[in-house]
């Protein structure tokens, strides 16, 4: 008896797929089946109104095209789907998904800003504010739905209920040119007769301090707002609709301030009981001011929110050389803290945050200018109270309790992980605990900058959507969380941003802080090589489609900036943090800056080139593609020597031209190699890489042949390397190669953080190499086996959740002998190659290959 199953389609990249903005949304599916080889031959869609695509003969599973007349706003659909294999086999219907729209049209929008009155607002990062506004419903309800947003961050209430589970809503777009909203389904929380609906809204990146160099306040506005539109259908089948305006009433709360790095302050006492509920006279509340703004601005989801995603307990209660009470929580982290405790009315407990200790105390001088303290004074129940600040997060392993009432019991307290709740769809291992452990760190450091957007780093008065980090690290970003979703959002301001400044501006959302707008190659790159690893990791053309703009501007752009196509003047960041530069010089790189940039030119215009090809955009991609050879001749002439060796002798250097492909010819490429080779062994296979050449280097020794230095490099325990930090102690990936040195003191240098991915971003060499899984042709439509043993590691393993489903590369090595076991998705096949022997084609299903390993790698 044979098994074919399809799972329900899913919506373009969402996991939420209430409100999305998507007027046709693309569909995909997965098949499970215990059939050999099976692949698909045709598919039909069913939506629910009725249309049906028939039997339509295409392979394709995944971002299908939406078969169905466009969606207006509110609109919602059911689809389902069925398949037919080559084989003749067919599956039954796949069960119903659901898709509901947001407001589509600007003018859907009837709410106008509701604005706290200015003798309510406090100094940036004071008070939240409480806003509410009580209504009767004058019949049984069908359905409702909140449509909400803020300038300004918020948390929503129905009748004395908080509304959805989001974490610091809206988050953080570049608000003037797109500002997300979220549609909640609020039927359940709503009756007939008298209601009430409220929020708290605190300061956020719209109006609080962000960014360091002291920051910058008021960004977007002086005036926080709620944005909220409720709309209810009654069984009857009429509507009626809540919308903010100047009837929502306004007071101050417990929330007495509340700041993204400084922290939350919260005075329980000041909390008014029952005021988001029907019947609460709120009579010495002040109006609103109903302020416009602009709906054009708003925009529905394309990924999931910030959420509370774990928490974790305390693995150990320290005590400080005060006596502090230090609780350490075992993991470098991302949110905030929960704790349960009773007292006096008025007593106040004091938490603080840090991601090391130094000399058994809090080490806070690497977040700056971010307090990261929150404050509870206490309601003085009979009953312990919970708090959790609401409108901030920190990062830290470490916290301090003070004040705390009584006996400190450790299980009154956990941390709450919080980030963007995306789906994880990768994993390594293998059998060096080290190596796991940096894996996880990677892991972790990826989860810890991604509260929302893609941050540099998530503790101190920084936390910025820094371009070149995401740039270097979006590939392993891509294999261990669907963050297609969440890039797409961020890519969507990084082109609006760039058409406003006129460049891509070294961070996105840009705030202006102490340097202007330039071009930065590899930080500007991103706004190149980001669309076009979601497009290698997840197939997704449409979305080159919507950056190509961006792409060929930025690309065009560079162009205007070099001189005969050298790009050697102006402001660069290069190899940022090269282990050789000084603490207080993090871009004082052995790489010459003009090599990096000239590089990255000719790599993005290479890239343009192929995407225009894609799209067909013919004269664009011969275009290109004549600028990059262009560029690569210009590279040769200035850096290369004829035999192979670059101008600038340095791993980096070797690296980034290697990866770019810009030698000429096969020897200048091995005489190229060797010296990368020599350089590394020279430094006692010790890393010699910053921002730019980390990412690349075990590639490009990988693509000479040096595989046995690659491994060296990898597993490499002193100063500077991948693993000091393991060795440190580290549960995330730090910024600096020793962002803690060896005697346990932070680094002296004023930019040091320990939860920082770029580093990390090798963890996609280990993906690809180690475990030997990647992608053949995008998004896993043919996948690559192509492990390649080494560092003395007997057994590695890779798993991601491909868009056809789960593929797996699995070996374990027994002296010479290599097996290794293959899962190959649905639909998809495998080109396999093992060391020392030719490629094989593998179809789906699983496999189990061996080989003798050559001479040692
Ligand atoms: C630091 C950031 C970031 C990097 C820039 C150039 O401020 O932390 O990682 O991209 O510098």
């Amino acid at each position: 008896m044979t098994s074919l199953h399809v799972s329900a389609p899913a919506f373009e990249h969402h996991r939420d797929t209430f409100g999305i903005g998507e007027p046709r949304p693309r569909l995909s599916w997965t098949v499970t089946t215990d059939i050999p080889d099976w692949i698909q031959q045709a598919y039909e869609i069913e939506l629910g109104d009725g249309l049906s695509t028939g039997r339509v003969e295409s392979n394709e599973s995944a971002l299908v095209p939406w078969p169905g007349a466009p969606l207006g706003s509110r609109e919602r659909r059911a689809a389902r789907v069925r398949v037919h294999g080559a084989d003749g086999s067919a599956s039954d219907w796949s069960e119903w998904s659901y898709g509901e729209t947001g407001l589509l049209d600007p003018a859907d929008w009837h709410a106008t800003a509701a604005a706290p009155p200015l003798e309510l607002l406090g100094a940036p990062d004071g008070p939240a504010l409480l806003l509410r506004r009580g209504f009767t419903l004058r019949a049984p309800i069908e359905r409702a739905r909140l449509y909400i947003t803020a300038h300004g961050i918020y948390e929503a209430e129905i009748n004395g209920r908080v509304v959805g589970d989001d974490v610091l809503a809206p988050g953080w777009t570049s608000y003037h040119h797109r500002l997300r909203y979220r549609t909640h389904d609020v039927t359940g929380l709503l009756r007939e007769g008298a209601n009430a609906i409220g929020a708290t809204l605190a300061d956020g990146w719209y109006r609080g301090r962000v960014g360091f160099g002291g920051g910058k306040s008021g960004i977007y506005g002086e005036r926080t707002a709620l944005i909220a539109q409720l709309e209810i259908a009654y069984i009857d089948g009429t509507t009626d609709m809540i919308v903010t305006d100047d009837e929502w009433r306004c007071a101050s709360g417990p929330v007495t301030e509340a700041g993204l790095y400084d922290g939350e302050k919260h005075d329980a006492r000041l909390h008014p009981a029952g005021w988001s509920e029907a019947g609460f006279d709120d009579s010495s509340w002040l109006p609103a001011d109903a302020l416009t703004h602009d709906p054009a601005l708003l925009v529905a989801p394309t990924g999931p929110p910030v959420r509370r995603v774990q928490t974790l307990p305390p693995t150990e209660v320290l005590t400080g050389p005060n006596g502090e009470t230090l609780v350490d929580f075992g993991q470098n982290l991302v949110g905030r803290l929960r704790i349960r405790v009773q007292g006096p009315a008025g007593h106040t407990v004091t938490l603080r945050h840090a991601e090391v200790l130094e000399n058994g105390a809090l080490a806070v001088r690497p977040l700056r200018a971010a307090a990261a303290e929150d404050r509870y004074t206490l309601r003085g129940d009979a009953e312990p109270e919970t708090f959790e600040p609401r409108f901030t997060t920190h990062g830290f392993r470490y916290a301090q309790i003070d004040g705390w009432p009584g006996a400190f019991d450790p299980a009154d307290v956990v941390a709450v992980v919080c980030h963007t709740d995306m789906r994880p769809v990768g994993a390594f291992e293998c059998s060096d605990p080290l190596l796991n452990r940096l894996h996880t760190n990677v892991v972790w450091s990826m989860r810890g900058n991604y509260v929302d957007l893609p941050t540099d780093c998530p503790q101190r008065d920084e936390r910025l959507g820094w371009t070149g980090d995401i740039q270097v690290f979006a590939p392993a970003a891509a294999f261990l969380y669907d963050c297609a979703g969440p890039l797409s959002s961020w890519l969507a301001d990084l082109a609006a941003e760039q058409a406003e400044v006129g460049t891509v501006p070294h961070y996105v959302p840009w705030v202006p802080l102490v340097f202007g707008v330039s071009a930065t190659a590899a930080w500007g790159d991103a706004a190149v090589l980001v669309p076009w690893t979601l497009y290698e990791r997840t197939g997704d053309l449409g979305l080159l489609r919507r950056q190509y703009p961006s792409m060929t501007a930025w690309v065009d752009q560079v162009a205007t900036l070099t001189r005969d196509h050298l790009w050697d003047e102006g402001f660069q960041f290069g190899d940022w943090l090269d282990p050789a530069a000084p603490s207080d010089n993090p871009g004082k790189a052995r790489t010459d800056r003009a090599l990096v940039a000239t590089a990255y030119h000719a790599w993005s215009a290479r890239v343009v080139a192929d995407t225009a090809a894609l799209l067909g955009h013919d004269a664009d991609a011969a275009r290109y593609a004549e600028l990059a050879g262009h560029v690569r001749t210009a590279f040769r002439r200035e850096f290369v020597t004829p035999s192979g060796r670059l101008a600038c002798d340095t791993q980096t250097a070797y690296a980034l031209a290697l990866t770019v492909d810009l030698f000429d010819g096969p020897e200048q490429r091995e005489r190229a190699g060797r010296r990368l080779v020599e350089l590394v062994a020279a430094d006692d296979h010790r890393i010699g890489t910053g921002f730019v050449g980390t990412p690349l280097i075990c590639d490009a020794l990988c693509s000479v042949g040096a595989y046995g230095t690659a491994y060296q490099l990898l597993t490499q325990r002193n100063r500077p390397s991948w693993l000091y930090p393991v060795t440190m102690g580290a549960t995330t990936i730090w910024e600096r190669w020793d962002s803690m040195l060896p005697d346990g003191s932070v680094n002296p240098g004023e930019m040091t953080s320990f939860n920082h991915y770029a580093l990390g971003a090798v963890a996609d060499w280990m993906h690809r190499t180690v475990a030997g899984l990647a992608p053949a042709e995008p998004g896993y439509r043919r996948i690559s086996v192509r492990p390649r043993p080494g560092g003395g590691l007997t057994h590695a393993r890779a798993a991601h959740h491909t868009p056809y489903g789960e593929a797996e590369v699995n070996w374990r090595r027994d002296g010479e002998r290599l097996t290794v076991a293959v899962r190959v998705p649905l639909n998809t096949t495998a080109i396999v190659d093992l060391p020392g022997e030719p490629a094989v084609e593998a179809g789906p299903g699983q496999h189990v290959f061996h080989c003798t390993l050559p001479d040692p790698l």
